[in-house]
């Protein structure tokens, strides 16, 4: 009769701890839990015939976004050897490392040729 309850009482700790296991949330760590940086916003004014800022860096890995604020007439920047263009807004994860040289997409007149900038990826 003894042994009985002892079984008994050892099988309802077991459900009772498998229950704990199966129901109970589990602690995600701190890492986990950051939510993905967000990008690296940049506003860059183009006029007749440059950028402002013309030089922008950021790490390898971040999350670009890149907004293209048109002062006189229409421009726009591309980068061509990231294969890259956008006449507002230009968003993008900078996987690669290195210098870039951007542009101007939109003939703007006599100094369209110009109008560069340099995105630096370290
Ligand atoms: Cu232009």
């Amino acid at each position: 009769m003894k042994i009985k309850l002892i079984v008994a009482s050892l099988i309802a700790v077991a459900a009772l701890a498998g229950a704990y296991v199966l129901f109970s949330k589990p602690v995600a760590p701190a890492a986990i839990e950051a939510v993905a940086p967000a990008a690296k916003e940049f506003k860059i004014d183009a006029y007749k015939f440059y950028f402002s800022p013309d030089v922008i860096a950021v790490k390898q890995g971040d999350k670009v976004k890149i907004t293209v604020n048109n002062a006189d007439v229409p421009h726009g920047i591309k980068i061509p050897d990231l294969g890259l263009s956008g006449n507002e807004t230009i968003e993008f994860t900078a996987d690669k490392a290195g210098e870039f040289t951007w542009y101007c997409n939109v003939y703007c007149g006599e100094g369209h040729q110009k109008m560069q900038g340099r995105l630096i990826v370290e």
